[in-house]
């Protein structure tokens, strides 16, 4: 994929919540993608064979839409719906072997949290890393100390990759994290545990697209 397509489509990175009590992954993507979300992230942490069915028929509405699809951790599983790409942190698989599993052409990201990681982490296979905890976060149970903003545009000018800033996103603080460098922002409880899911995927669209059309150069 082009630099320049992949920039675009990482500007409103939705990842799916394993754990939302109204809402099934299928039903989340499906309102990211009608309010404008450009890539989309299936995460579940207690991944087992029966939800396989929930993983082809996510990738299906992707496909169908246009829009990038990247599993979470899972590199097999990333193979098996023939996903565009694969996010591993920094406990997960080698990203070289994601390569040579999943190809040249596969959307690869990895996770880091700070300019010191940034140098120590070895990005010859991947496309793009994620950030953060930029603000506080309830979803991952096990993340890092947030990290604040100063801290993401620190990674931002050092990464030779495009930045995704995650955790504690929303439509209030997206344009905050496109401030300081983010080449796009990655969500998940601002649209999956909201009381109006449709509206607030709606706004937070609103506000990437006005901040990104005024100002980003792709
Ligand atoms: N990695 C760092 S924070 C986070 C992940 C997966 C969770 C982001 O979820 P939310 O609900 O958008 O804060
Ligand atoms: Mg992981």
């Amino acid at each position: 994929m082009l630099a320049k397509v992949l920039k675009r489509a990482l500007r409103f990175y939705f990842i799916t919540d394993d754990n939302a009590p109204d809402l099934s992954p299928l039903d989340q993507v499906n309102i990211s993608i009608n309010a404008g979300a450009t890539i989309i992230q299936y995460r579940n942490k207690a991944f087992a064979l029966h939800s396989f069915e929930e993983v082809v028929a996510i990738r299906k509405l992707c496909k169908n839409s246009f829009i990038p699809f990247i599993v979470n951790d899972n590199i097999l599983l990333a193979k098996a719906v023939m996903a565009d790409g694969v996010h591993l942190g920094q406990k997960d698989e080698d990203p070289a072997i994601a390569r040579d599993i999943l190809g040249s052409e596969a959307i690869i990201g990895t996770s880091v949290h700070d300019p010191d990681e940034l140098k120590r982490t070895d990005l010859s296979n991947c496309n793009y890393i994620g950030t953060g905890p930029v603000f506080p976060t309830a979803t991952k149970a096990d993340a890092q100390k947030v990290r604040g903003l100063s801290n993401l545009e620190a990674v931002a000018k050092k990464s030779p990759l495009p930045v995704v800033a995650i955790g504690g996103i929303t439509s209030t603080n997206a344009k905050s994290c496109f401030e300081r460098g983010a080449t796009g922002i990655a969500v998940i409880s601002s649209v999956t545990r909201s009381k109006d899911p449709e509206k607030s995927a709606q706004e937070l669209s609103a506000s990437i697209r006005n901040y990104c059309d005024v100002f980003s150069q792709v």
